[in-house]
């Protein structure tokens, strides 16, 4: 395989569609020197299968919001590849979702959800549906008319869509109402569900006490202190809330957190409960804004439009969208002496910013790995459903760190070279081999 050749193929194939080509390329390289050590794969054409999906469903939603008028947005579900389990995935309702952005996200998916261990294949889907301002009402409208379209092609063994950036607990409520009435039947075809209804214990947390369970991993292996540690977060979503909770749990300061607004700066901390349940109080207010936090709690500051990547900390979480953190600004952490880089978001870091962690040896890990533990716990809400019993907080809790171990092990197993360890190559090199032996023993389907 030369890498170079494969993506000019697949740049004339799909033009323009850049975070998708810049997902299968981070991968590829990785894993060239693997690959070329296993003339199987070649023969199996298995890089040409794994970098498309295995099929894209496009679809019109229509509904009508509280003016009375139509609107019309795109609904997209992409299974990318299902060699070593159903598909899985979740579903993002923001304006900037594309083609692109899924197939990139139901890629990068695929090696994730092979990390786990759990039997899961990889998908993604979603709309270019903008909830913020949109009232409840609206918003349950849009998640029906996604379902009436969709639900004929997922199911508990087949597809098992989830949240992601604009879809919480409420939407997966919504879509699952739905999909219950046109299916006939209760079972596990959604995760985050609500606890009363088949939800796992856990699961609006998972993610980010994952990532943070991930991160102590890191540090133990370089032998860092966790505990006293100042931490950057951008977000303040469901994500940065979890990560928020569990660095602070582990002894950590989180000094900011941001939205598209810009950033909070609050050198006290955000570590009490009630700063902490604000974060959810501002993402519930739907407005999208992080600057209400310095009026109420005035020894804070807003930066309006900044990024927290200026900030002079030791750890940096990436909690929001993909390439949200740009060679500058990873320059700029490593002038301020960042010792750690954790991507809690998918693709959270540009290419040329995740090289030059990788080139100045800095503890840098992907998304992939780091951010694991949700679709993980997703999987084990799967396991309970199809049960039809629900383990207790502990048992989920136990099962998580248990994971995020695992997956850390495999990055280290694959990824040491000498005294560093290169994360990305580690994360991607495991998922890869577990998908590509699956699909060999497959034959070409
Ligand atoms: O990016 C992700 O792993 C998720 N949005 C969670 C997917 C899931 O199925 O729980």
């Amino acid at each position: 395989m030369k890498v170079n050749d494969i993506m000019t193929r697949l740049e004339a194939k799909h033009p323009g569609e850049s975070e998708y080509l810049q997902a299968v390329r981070e991968v590829l390289i990785s894993i060239e020197d693997v690959y070329n050590q296993h003339p199987e794969f070649e023969k199996a054409g298995i890089i040409e299968r794994i970098v498309e999906p295995d099929r894209i469903f496009t679809f019109r939603v229509p509904w009508v919001d509280d003016n009375g008028k139509v609107q019309v947005n795109i609904g997209y579900r992409v299974q990318f590849n299902g060699a070593i389990g159903p598909y899985k995935g979740g579903i993002r309702f923001h304006p900037s979702v594309t083609l692109s952005s899924l197939k990139f996200l139901g890629f990068e998916q695929t090696f994730k959800n092979a990390l786990t261990t759990l039997p899961m294949g990889g998908a993604k889907g979603g709309s270019d549906f903008a909830p913020k301002g949109r009232s409840q009402a609206e918003i349950m409208r849009f998640c029906q008319a996604f379902v009436v379209e969709l639900w004929r092609n997922i199911g508990p063994d087949t597809d098992v869509p989830a949240g992601d950036i604009g879809v919480g607990g409420r939407e997966v409520g919504y879509m699952f109402g739905m999909y219950k009435k046109l299916a006939r039947e209760h079972t596990g075809t959604f995760t985050g569900k609500g606890l009363t209804f088949g939800g796992s214990r856990l699961r609006p947390e998972a993610t980010g006490f994952g990532a943070l369970y991930f991160v102590q991993k890191m540090c133990d292996e370089y032998h860092i202190m966790l505990r006293g540690k100042t931490v950057a977060v951008s977000g303040f979503g469901n994500v940065a809330w979890g990560a928020v909770t569990k660095a602070t749990e582990l002894g950590a300061k989180v000094v900011a957190i941001s939205g598209p607004d810009g950033y909070i700066y609050d050198e006290d901390g955000i570590n009490t409960p009630e700063k902490i349940a604000f974060m959810l109080e501002l993402r519930n207010s739907g407005n999208d804004v992080v600057a209400p936090y310095a009026d109420k709690f005035p020894r804070s500051r807003f930066f309006p439009g900044k990024k927290p990547w200026e900030c002079k900390v030791d750890i940096a979480l990436p909690c929001a969208i993909q390439n949200e953190l740009n060679l500058e600004d990873a320059k700029t952490l490593k002038k301020n002496g960042v010792i750690l880089v954790a991507e809690v978001s998918n693709m959270g870091c540009t290419s040329d910013a995740v090289d030059f962690f990788i080139e100045n040896e800095m503890l840098f890990a992907p998304g992939k790995a780091v951010n694991a533990g949700g679709v993980a716990c997703s999987g084990l809400e799967m396991t309970q459903n199809a049960m039809h019993i629900s383990w207790s907080n502990e048992e989920v809790d136990k099962w998580l760190h248990q994971i995020m171990n695992d997956i850390h092990e495999q990055c280290v197993a694959h990824g040491r070279n000498d005294e560093y360890i290169n994360y990305v190559k580690g994360a991607n090199i495991a998922g890869f081999m577990k998908v590509a032996d699956a699909m060999m023993a497959q034959g070409i389907v």
